[in-house]
Parts: structure tokens; sequence; C-alpha cells
């Protein structure tokens, strides 16, 4: 078979040789009824990495966005959002289909927006308007190119939410990343959120799974729900074992993506027709455009085939890369050489 070095994204990672012993030998029972031991572990190890009272194991990031819209609106309320996150471009239209809540989106800085943005977005209390309940943020931020939050902005836009009344929910599938390259504990990053939900089968590895964090009431409240999405599992401790394995060994190696994704961006920097900036890869992602006289960004995925690289075109001129831990260094050496014979150098 042959190996393809695939960036498309950090979901494709295959589980490792001690990730695979961690399932085999995982101790398990029934969820439903609470009694899996590895999923509850991995529930208190998560809860306290994030410094909340409670977590939940969940099948997917879809989910758990889509549980912390659930659990904290009521039909006909507004969720401020970044423009281009993934819970309103990339979730199926979840958000009004299994919540009934309407978006309204803030066109960020590369995703990132501004407690000063939220601010002008906040309805008036008055019956014309729909009332203004959660609003989500990412860290790091997807479609922005693994764009890190300021500290400093979340906290602002948490306390402009207590004066106002709302909630705040984090899209943390990538929050590993962020807390990583910026040195920032997780629980710091969490701190000023109601609700947290975070990835396991991103740059960490596991095959499956996310959780949602927050308060003892919230969770209790997400649990009813996910019975209803039809999210409850039950020997589930076997993919929990992996989740537990994947916190343990390959948080502190996602420094190693970080650095991969700054040379490929460097790289990149020197070849003809690529438009990109990089010094504003602060993680695992890498977007960049393609100028027009160059070939499209479909053709430009189809020819890296030919060189076993696989690549995902988000749109006619643009490309994502994504780092992770079945990416080496000298797939990023291999990589740019397949680049530079499509594009030429500058
Ligand atoms: N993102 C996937 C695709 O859906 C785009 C990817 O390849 O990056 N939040 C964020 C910020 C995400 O990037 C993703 C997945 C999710 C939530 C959803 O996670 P899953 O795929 O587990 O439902």
């Amino acid at each position: 078979m042959i190996r393809f070095i695939d960036l498309r994204s950090d979901t494709v990672t295959k589980p490792t040789e001690g990730m695979r012993r961690a399932i085999a030998e995982a101790e398990v029972g029934d969820d439903v009824y609470g009694e899996d031991p590895t999923v509850n572990r991995l529930q208190e190890k998560v809860a306290q990495l994030l410094g909340k009272e409670a977590s939940l194991f969940v099948p997917s990031g879809t989910m758990a966005n889509q549980l912390a819209i659930k659990s904290q609106t009521q039909p006909g309320d507004e969720v401020i959002i970044e423009a281009t996150s993934h819970p309103f471009n990339f979730e199926g239209g979840a958000g009004a289909a299994l919540s009934g809540i309407q978006f309204y989106c803030i066109k960020g800085e590369r995703g990132i927006i501004k407690a000063s943005q939220i601010e002008e977005a906040i309805r008036p209390k008055d019956h014309h308007y729909p009332v203004t309940r959660l609003i989500c943020l990412e860290n790091t931020h997807n479609r922005g190119g693994g764009t890190i939050f300021p500290i400093g902005e979340i906290e602002a836009i948490s306390r402009l939410a207590k004066e106002r009344g709302l909630l705040v929910h984090l899209d943390g599938a990538r929050l590993w990343n962020a807390s990583v390259a910026s040195g920032i504990p997780l629980h710091e990053y969490a701190r000023w959120c109601d609700s947290v939900s975070v990835c396991l089968s991103k740059g960490l590895g596991a095959p499956i799974g996310s959780l949602i964090a927050g308060s003892k009431e919230l969770i209790h409240r997400v649990h009813r729900f996910r019975k209803m999405f039809g999210g409850g599992m039950r020997q589930v401790g076997i993919l929990a074992a992996a989740g537990l394995y994947a916190i343990e060994h390959h948080i502190d190696r996602l420094k190693e993506d970080h650095e991969n994704a700054k040379k490929l961006a460097r790289g990149l920097a020197e070849l003809k027709g690529v438009k990109i900036h990089p010094e504003q890869v602060e993680t695992n992602i890498v977007i960049f455009e393609i100028e027009d006289s160059q070939i499209n960004a479909f053709q430009l995925a189809e020819e890296m085939k030919k060189f076993g690289v696989l690549i995902h075109a988000i749109g006619r001129r643009m490309i994502r890369l994504v780092t992770h831990l079945d990416v080496t260094q000298e797939d990023i050496g291999v990589t740019l050489e397949g680049f530079e014979r499509v594009l030429g150098r500058k």
C-alpha cells in the first residue's frame, strides 16, 4: 500500500501501537448506567484539566458543540458567533435544526472577534428582537488558520457576557494546540467560559471522541440531551482508553506539529503565485492562497497526489494544510519539493 502524506486534516491519524494496547486492555462497563470506569476516569481527568466541575464524553466535536448550544438556549434565541466558525459552517445547519436557534454572525480577523464587536451585536431588550443568549468562540480557530484566541480578549468577552446576562461556549476542538503554543494552561482559557468542548480525535490522535465540560448543573442537562441526540454509548471505555492515552502521551508533542507547520509555511512563501504570511502560522494549520495566474486549488490538489501528498482545497484559490502526529519533518521536505515541482520558485 502506498503511504500518502495526508495533510488534509489532523483527524486522519491512525492509533499508535501504544494506543492500540491501551484500547485492548481497557476496563469497561455500561456507560449509559454510568458504570464504565475508563470513561469515568477520562471525564474526571478532562474536568480537572479544564478546571470545571464535570465533563461528559460524546462521540464527536459536532455533538459537543450542538449539546452546548441545546443546553444553553431556547428555540428562537440568538447565538453570536464568528462568520467562518465551525458550528455555523460545518455542522450541517444543526443549530437551527436541533435547537431552533439563529446565529448572528460577526466577521472576525482570522477568526478572532472582539468584545466591542460582540457588544454591538447584542440585541436590545425589545419584543421585536430575538433574545441574545449565547456567545460561541473557537480556539484555535480552524478557518482562521489555527489562530490562537488572545486570552485577554476571551476575558473581555466573558466579562461583557456576565454583565449582559449571556453565556459563553468555547469550541476548543484544538484547545490543546492553543495551550501548547501559548504556554497558557487549558484551565486558564476555560475559566472564562461556561462550557468548553475539546476533541481527542484531532491533534491528539485518538480515533474518536470529544468532551464537554462545565458546571455540574450544566453537564446534568447536557447528559439528558446527549441521550436525546442518540449519543449515549455502552462499553465505550475502549474508546475512552484511547483518549486517556492521547492526553498522557500526545499533548507535549504538538509543538512538533507547530514547527512542521511553520516550516511548511516558510517554504511555501518562496514559491511562485503563493500568497501566505508565514509569521501568522501559530499552530498546526496552514492556509494559503494561489494567485489567478497559477492552476486552481483543486488542480493543485490533484497534482500533489502524484507526489504522494494529500491536501485540502477549501475553495478555488484556497488550500488548507494540517500537520499532525502521522506527519514527520521529512514529510514536510517531500511536500515542499512536490509544491516546488508543480508551482516553481519565485
Ligand atoms: N473539523 C474538521 C472538519 O469538519 C472541517 C477538520 O478537518 O478540521 N470544531 C472545530 C474547530 C473543528 O475543526 C471540527 C472538525 C469540529 C468542531 C467537529 O468535530 P467532529 O468532526 O468530531 O464532529
